[in-house]
């Protein structure tokens, strides 16, 4: 029935996503239509070369109005809520995505992971940790390889990445393991509310085998039918059957229940939030039945360092520690970084912020400044929404680009102080995405 040929498709949004799709559509032997608003769209001679041009149309979504189309797989960058798609919603034309037609195709358990921030740390060390035990394993989505380009290997697991915006896109998941992580604000330019946003981010549990979810967070709870299996992880002291930190005069430890797993002496990864991560990473093990104990895993966790960008130590020069978290794209990600760094006697983080905020409320920053911050550097588009909720007894000043906060930085740091890029915005504003802009800061703290 998935091949059925009376359905006439659409794949919305070349991109990395529309391309996949409609290399995988193609090598099923299903024809498709392809539409974009943008002229030339990446992705468009790749998508020449297996789809007819009189199937291609640029420059409008319009276009959609006329190709009868009854399924529409739609990217992530378009919001669902654009009007075209709306009028053929409302038509009753399928709105679906590049990780529904996964989980169609999908012939091995998939893991799916979603939440405001940690997505990205969390997929790569589930995937690690499984390889590490000996399972094949593949890890993409979100992360950067679509889904649908992993469902040529021959694997034990899918390690899925998943954004709000996929999740939109996905009727029925049915995940073998779904993971929330934590639900901050983020993306406020697509939502109405936090509730919406949050709603989506739900989607994740919907039909899955097994659950976990983070305990301190009440945004994360699932609704399940009471037989599902479901493991909850906190930074707090763990309840019976959680995963949780406890603290002895032999140090932190990462538990299950009342058994001592690991000593944060013993992991690489540093900062609350990251044991968190942990937890959530071993959490899923668990609920697969798979081991968490063992010298494999304790390997992986005293080697993984993290990905590049989300708070990353460059360099240690003149007693100061320059830390990269270019990744910190929203508020949540960036108030994480300062309580995993921060000391409230000596309150030396020196915070750079700023680009473009996408809608959000940076009020929530304010108690994490009061506490942490000696002086926060704003720069980018929307630099002015920052200052209007700095508190009155936090110094900061105004630049024009990193450029010109490096050169405040210099003149203002003394030894034991850190400097934190944690931006609590996206980049494109004046960079091509987190990833141009994390290695501008690195090059200029290298050239200190
Ligand atoms: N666009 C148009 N017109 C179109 C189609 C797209 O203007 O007709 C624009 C969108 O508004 C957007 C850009 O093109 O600004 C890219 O959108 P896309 O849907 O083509 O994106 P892809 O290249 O397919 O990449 C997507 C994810 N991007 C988004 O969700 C915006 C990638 O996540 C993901 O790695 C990739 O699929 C593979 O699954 C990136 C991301 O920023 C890293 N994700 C957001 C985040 O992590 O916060 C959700
Ligand atoms: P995502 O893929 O969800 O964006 P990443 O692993 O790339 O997640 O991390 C994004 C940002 O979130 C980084 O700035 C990182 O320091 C921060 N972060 C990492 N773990 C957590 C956590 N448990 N809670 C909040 N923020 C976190």
């Amino acid at each position: 029935s998935l091949i059925s040929s009376d359905r006439v498709r659409a794949v919305v949004g070349l991109g990395v996503s529309g391309v996949s799709t409609a290399q995988f559509l193609a090598s099923k032997g299903l024809d498709f239509y392809v539409v974009d608003s943008r002229e030339n769209p990446p992705g468009l001679d790749q998508v020449k070369a297996i789809c007819p041009a009189d199937r291609i149309f640029t420059g409008s979504l319009e276009h959609l109005k006329t190709l009868g189309a009854t399924e529409l797989f739609v990217s992530p960058g378009i919001a669902l809520a654009t009007p075209v798609l709306q009028t053929l919603a409302e038509q009753g034309v399928a709105m679906r995505g590049d990780i529904d037609l996964f989980r169609d195709y999908a012939n091995a358990p998939f893991i799916a992971i979603t939440g405001s921030n940690a997505k990205s740390t969390v997929t790569t060390l589930v995937n690690e940790l499984l390889l590490a035990i000996g399972k094949r394993s593949v890890a993409g989505g979100n992360l950067g390889l679509p889904a649908l380009d992993l469902l040529a290997e021959d694997v034990d697991y899918y390690v899925l990445e998943l954004s709000s915006f996929q999740l939109e896109t996905t009727q029925g998941l049915q995940a073998d393991v779904a993971c929330l992580l934590n639900v901050s604000a983020d993306h406020m330019d697509r939502y109405d509310d936090l509730y919406s946003y949050q709603r989506a981010k739900q989607r994740v549990y919907r039909g899955c085998k097994a659950a976990v979810c983070n305990k301190q967070d009440i945004l994360t709870a699932p609704l399940l039918a009471h037989n599902t299996p479901v493991r909850a992880f906190s930074k707090g002291s763990p309840d019976l059957k959680e995963f949780g930190i406890l603290k002895d005069e032999d140090g932190v430890w990462l538990c299950h229940g009342v058994k001592r797993l690991y000593n944060t002496k013993d992991i690489k990864l540093k900062g609350e939030h990251n044991y968190a991560n942990v937890l959530a990473c071993l959490a899923i093990l668990d609920v697969l039945n798979l081991p968490i104990n063992t010298p494999e895993v304790a390997d992986v966790l005293a080697q993984f360092a993290g990905l590049p960008h989300r708070c990353e130590t460059v360099r240690e020069t003149e007693g100061v520690v320059y830390i990269n978290d270019s990744k910190g794209t929203n508020v949540g990600a960036t108030v994480a970084a300062l309580e995993g760094l921060g000391n409230k006697q000596a309150k030396h983080i020196h915070l750079i912020a700023g680009g473009v905020g996408k809608g959000a409320d940076f009020a929530p920053l304010a108690p994490a400044l009061a506490k942490f911050v000696s002086h926060l550097y704003v720069f980018g588009k929307d630099a002015d929404q920052i200052i209007d909720i700095i508190p009155s007894q936090t110094s900061y000043s105004e630049h024009t680009d990193l450029v010109d906060v490096m050169n405040a930085v210099q003149s203002n740091v003394e030894r034991g102080d850190i400097v934190l890029f944690s931006p609590a915005c996206a980049s494109f504003d004046q960079y091509k995405n987190f990833e141009a802009r994390g290695e501008h800061f690195q090059a200029l703290v290298t050239q200190l």
